[in-house]
């Protein structure tokens, strides 16, 4: 429905602006934008991509890639790729992200951090000004599983009161991310949100912190799906 149209609109619109037929080496990001990255990535046609590298950001993406006939590639292999486009849970009027709502952001920003150029593709929820907008859940820490509960206090000492540990929906316990780690989702007020970067330097400090879903600048662009059928592009 409107948000599908939304999430294909955008994805569609940054392949076909950012996946030259030269670029060899791309990274495919997780969640459920992303398919629609590949859809059209393959319609580009078999020409194109048997001579290209897809690399992934966790289970979800490689089966995306496997599953589209595509040739997988690791980043210990190909440390520099052309071009990686992945989702973001809220991005904010400077390009900033939260990401890690599927737990991925760890991958997800060897990815980012890999390629010339990042492009981040989503529907309309997710463009705000400021960041926790529209996204209440908090930013995701993976969290190596041995520290989490000294996290959680320290977390809730520095502004962050309803700091939690994700627990799975359909497995008993936490959720555990393809690297066998735990994820804290840990809500922050307005005033963090303004500064993203400090935030992130903040967390990153935490003893035990695997990765924070805080993307600072490192998008080149955002495409967004609208609710009318069009698209924003925000650089
Ligand atoms: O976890 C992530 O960062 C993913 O990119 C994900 O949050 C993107 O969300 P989507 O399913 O709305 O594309």
């Amino acid at each position: 429905q409107q948000i599908e149209a939304a999430k294909k609109l955008a994805a569609f619109t940054a392949v076909d602006n950012h996946v030259k037929p030269t670029d060899k080496f791309i990274g495919i990001g997780s969640g459920s934008t992303v398919p629609y990255v590949v859809d059209r990535i393959l319609q580009q046609g078999e020409e194109v991509n048997k001579d290209r590298i897809f690399l992934p950001t966790g289970f979800q993406s490689r089966q995306l890639i496997v599953n589209g006939g595509l040739r997988l590639g690791d980043v210990s292999q190909y440390t520099h790729i052309d071009v990686t486009i992945d989702g973001a849970d809220e991005v904010d009027s400077n390009l900033n992200c939260i990401k890690g709502g599927g737990a991925c952001q760890l991958q997800e920003k060897v990815l980012a951090e890999a390629a010339n150029t990042f492009i981040v593709v989503a529907d309309f929820r997710k463009k705000s000004s400021i960041l926790g907008t529209s996204w209440k859940q908090g930013v995701p820490i993976e969290v190596a599983p041995g520290a989490y509960a000294p996290m959680l206090e320290r977390l809730k000492k520095m502004g962050s009161p309803n700091a939690a540990l994700r627990m799975a929906k359909m497995k008993a316990g936490p959720v555990v991310t393809d690297n066998g780690n735990f994820v804290i989702d840990a809500p922050f007020s307005e005033e963090d949100y303004k500064n993203p970067k400090e935030l992130l330097v903040k967390l990153k400090m935490l003893t035990g912190v695997v990765e924070v879903g805080l993307f600072c600048d490192m998008a080149k662009a955002a495409y967004f799906g609208n609710e009318d059928g069009s698209v924003s592009v925000r650089w």
